[in-house]
């Protein structure tokens, strides 16, 4: 095909996403790797960055940009042992800045990391059976799943499909082992037959999510495939099956748009759900547009083609048909911060980690007091697609010890401490590692809910519990399309301000007002908050109200 996109044909020349990567990583002339392979490490689970704060003096030393590699795990459903926590913390102490950074879908990110570096890194990860196969790159990434086992008794068993789901969409080829491992070469590339992603793998990223009603944590209609649990008499029965989420737009191309994924059906638990996926997958892969990489989402293809269609090919595929979509309730979206405790008796605490950023700075040790309870052994650790982090599976008889570290690095009174505001913001990285950032966002985030915090107080609704969220750009990655109150970065300290999206993730927020600054969004939210204490119905939510007033 003459119009496939460069990307296509990288891909496809690769041998199995090799490329030139391992001449790249020998090439000591430059800390950067050559530019199809920039493509192709993805696949791997990294990216190329740079430090943009350091551009413009490294430039005016005529330096070459400080590159540096973003290394992201594969964690599904966010799981990680007390042992593998402690690997971890030492990898990101050697080869990274030093943060652990939590991402919007439950894994890790470490920046930072030197060209030279990563392939220690791997290797580190590796010894503690971890990877970064797929999490980035046109492939199924990191799935994700409701995290939090007090969400039902059979969590873990809903749980465990996060991981299932991971291993099928696993690539077959294996030039990660080989080439971060130093693995044996593979001569003969017929071991390496893929049948789902061939030579040319997925038109783009590929996204999937499992949520267990009545929490929609995992924002499960932004995913290419949302399964939303269905559980009677204690028992899962199978998966509503939504197709075609995606949370992206490009300032200025209205051919772009964020959508919700759309429920096509519903399917029965065990082989049945893994089939219905992965035909999803081959039908995306057929259909999907190579050409134009904007227009490549499963979102566009499903309005190309039409529902109806993309359901049809889907069914004749699989050999049998989706049964109509069970009832399925979601009234929150916010995570379970503090102890609780599941159906058999184990405890849970989830701490609040402003936007995912993990470290010790002026105000708590947040990383050494993570440390010292993955120490103890006595502990697991879940990821949150909020961000956040849940110390996990701790028998009754630990709670106290655990409880002690947690008071002792005052991780409880920082998570107490935080605002209903500030505990239900999210914020994408932005600056200064993402190359597609026009604004802050986790840099500045922060500091703008301190000033809206006494808007907020000053209309007597401090307990509200908001979602807001701030991405530095477009790309939704901080999914600002479905929040009350969104931000998405349109230049330095300037935003567009969304209203309108409701509390649980099922209606998108559109554009309030464009292009604002500080004082401009200040003025604003205090008008729009003076309406809500006044004009709002009895437990009417910010977003529902926004939307019933038409103030977008
Ligand atoms: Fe994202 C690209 C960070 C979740 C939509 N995203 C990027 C890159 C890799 C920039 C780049 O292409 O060079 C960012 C790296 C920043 C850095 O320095 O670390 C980046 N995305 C993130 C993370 C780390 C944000 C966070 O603060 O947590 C999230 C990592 C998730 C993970 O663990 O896999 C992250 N990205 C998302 C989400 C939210 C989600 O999936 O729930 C979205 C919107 C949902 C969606 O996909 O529709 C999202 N990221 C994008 C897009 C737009 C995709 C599109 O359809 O056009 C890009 C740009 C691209 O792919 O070309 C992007
Ligand atoms: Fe970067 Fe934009 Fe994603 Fe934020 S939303 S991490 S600025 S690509």
């Amino acid at each position: 095909m003459s119009n496939l996109s460069h990307i296509e044909k990288v891909k496809e020349s690769s041998l199995g996403l090799r490329g030139s990567i391992t001449e790249s990583l020998s090439d000591e002339l430059t800390g950067a790797i050559r530019e199809d392979d920039q493509a192709l490490i993805k696949f791997h689970g990294m990216y190329q960055q740079d430090d943009r704060d350091r551009r413009e003096e490294r430039a005016a030393k005529k330096l070459d940009r400080l590159y540096t590699f973003m290394v992201r795990l594969r964690l599904p459903g966010g799981f990680l042992t007390a042992d593998q926590w402690i690997a971890m913390h030492d990898v990101a102490g050697e080869h990274s800045t030093g943060v652990i950074k939590i991402t919007t879908r439950q894994t890790i990110q470490l920046h930072g990391i030197y060209k030279s570096k990563i392939k220690p890194t791997m290797q580190a990860f590796n010894a503690a059976k971890l990877d970064s196969i797929a999490t980035c790159g046109d492939i199924n990434r990191n799935v994700l799943c409701s995290a939090h086992p007090k969400q039902s008794a059979i969590h873990e068993e809903i749980f465990a499909y996060a991981d299932k789901i991971s291993t099928l969409l696993m690539p077959k080829t294996k030039a990660w082992y080989e080439i971060w491992l130093d693995d044996e070469k593979v001569y003969d590339r017929k071991e390496e037959v893929d049948p789902l992603y061939q030579e040319r793998y997925m038109p783009r990223k590929f996204k999937i999510a499992i949520a267990i009603p009545p929490n929609n944590d995992v924002d499960v209609y932004g995913n290419d495939i949302g399964l939303i649990a269905i559980i009677q008499d204690n028992q899962l029965k199978g998966f509503n099956v939504a197709i075609g989420g995606g949370l992206s737009t490009t300032h200025g191309n209205p051919e772009t748009y964020a959508r919700l994924a759309t429920v096509i059906g519903f399917v029965e638990a065990g082989d049945k759900t893994l089939k219905a996926i992965y035909e999803i997958l081959t039908v995306q892969r057929d259909y999907g547009n190579r050409s134009d990489r904007k227009m490549a989402r499963l979102k566009y293809t499903v309005d190309r083609l039409g529902v109806k269609k993309y359901r049809a090919e889907v069914e004749e595929r699989m050999g049998f048909k989706f049964e109509d979509p069970r009832i399925a309730e979601f009234n929150s979206r916010t995570d379970y911060y503090g102890w609780e405790q599941n159906h058999e008796g184990l405890w849970y605490y989830t701490v609040f980690v402003e936007n995912g950023r993990i470290l010790d700075d002026e105000q708590v040790a947040l990383k050494e007091a993570l440390l010292q309870v993955a120490k103890t052994g006595k502990v697991t650790f879940r990821f949150t697609t909020n961000q956040n982090v849940i110390i996990s599976d701790v028998q009754p008889a630990d709670k106290a010890l655990i409880d002690s570290i947690l008071q002792e690095f005052k991780i409880i009174e920082h998570t107490n401490g935080a605002s209903a505001l500030r505990k239900n913001a999210i914020a994408c990285v932005a600056l200064p590692t993402c190359p597609l950032a026009l604004a802050e966002a986790q840099r500045y985030l922060p500091s703008l809910l301190s000033k809206i915090e006494p808007l907020l107080e000053k209309h007597g609704l401090t307990n509200e519990n908001i979602i807001t969220r701030m991405t530095g750009c477009p790309n939704g990655c901080g999914r600002s399309y479905i929040s009350e109150i969104g931000f998405v970065g349109t230049g330095p300290g300037r935003y567009n301000l969304h209203l309108g999206g409701d509390h649980e993730g099922e209606r998108l927020n559109r554009v309030y007002k464009e292009n604002l600054d500080e004082e401009a969004i200040l003025l604003e939210l205090d008008q729009v908050f003076e309406r809500f204490s006044r004009e709002r119905f009895t437990a009417e939510k910010f977003g529902d109200f926004a939307r019933r007033k038409q103030l977008v």
